[in-house]
């Protein structure tokens, strides 16, 4: 025999199901527009299963990525586009290891195992990312002693990439961020859009983090407070 609390639980539940596809989740609510870009940032082998700093589960964000996608009338991809021997790498520093941290003359920096050496297959896009109408590619980490997880500003807070410039020559005024990894690249990049000036969105679900130290709770709360909003892909209304 079922008793009351059991009863009520399973009609909780019937109902909560009923009610989900309706009422709980705005489903597709969002509609970029011409004013809309959006941002696919590092989806590079290197970070994908095999590569030399993989993000766990990063080729799940290639089919929702490529979805996404066809919503957008402006899609920009980043490439990670380091000069063998990086600042940013752990083999440059005698006795230092990966994920320690350093400081350097622009702040601290993280220091990563060896990843996307220009011209490398490793720093090469996913073969399995289906975007042609993708209208820019932009390089970043590419001067020797400086990082550059932000797609907007290099490392040390003032070289700029061109792409704030590029997007606000197109008339973009919203960014959707979407790619690897969530708490270092995409975050960076969301937050420096946020200080150029755009409206800017993350597409939870189509990002992944590498979580070190913190780093993807910590980046979330600092987006969350620069007024990024946080979203899902069945948010974006894709098609007909
Ligand atoms: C990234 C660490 C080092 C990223 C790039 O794309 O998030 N993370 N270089
Ligand atoms: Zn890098």
């Amino acid at each position: 025999m079922l008793d009351r609390r059991q009863v009520l639980a399973m009609l909780g539940t019937t109902a909560l199901a009923t009610l989900a596809p309706t009422a709980l989740f705005a489903a597709a609510s969002i509609k970029p527009d011409d004013a809309s870009a959006l941002l696919v940032i590092d989806v590079q082998n290197c970070f994908l299963p095999g590569g030399s700093l993989a993000v766990k589960e990063g080729e799940q964000v290639v089919p929702v990525i490529n979805r996404i996608a066809k919503a957008f009338s402006n899609v920009v991809m980043t490439q990670d586009w380091h000069t063998q021997g990086h600042v940013s790498f752990a083999s440059v520093h005698s006795g230092r290891k990966p994920f320690e941290t350093i400081d350097l003359p622009y702040g601290k920096q993280v220091l990563w195992p060896d990843h996307c050496v220009q011209g490398t297959d490793g720093a090469a896009l996913s073969k399995d990312l289906a975007i042609p109408h993708a209208e820019l590619i932009i390089r970043k980490g590419f001067h020797k002693d400086v990082d550059s997880y932000s797609a907007f500003l290099e490392a040390d807070g003032k070289t700029s990439t061109g792409l704030a410039g590029y997007l606000k020559g197109r008339k973009i005024k919203r960014v959707f961020v979407a790619g690897l990894a969530t708490d270092f690249c995409v975050a960076w990049t969301a937050l420096d859009a946020r200080k150029a000036g755009f409206e800017v969105y993350v597409v939870e679900d189509a990002c992944r983090g590498i979580d070190t130290q913190g780093s993807l709770a910590k980046a979330w709360a600092d987006m969350a407070k620069a007024g990024v909003k946080r979203i899902q892909s069945a948010d974006i209304a894709v098609g007909a």
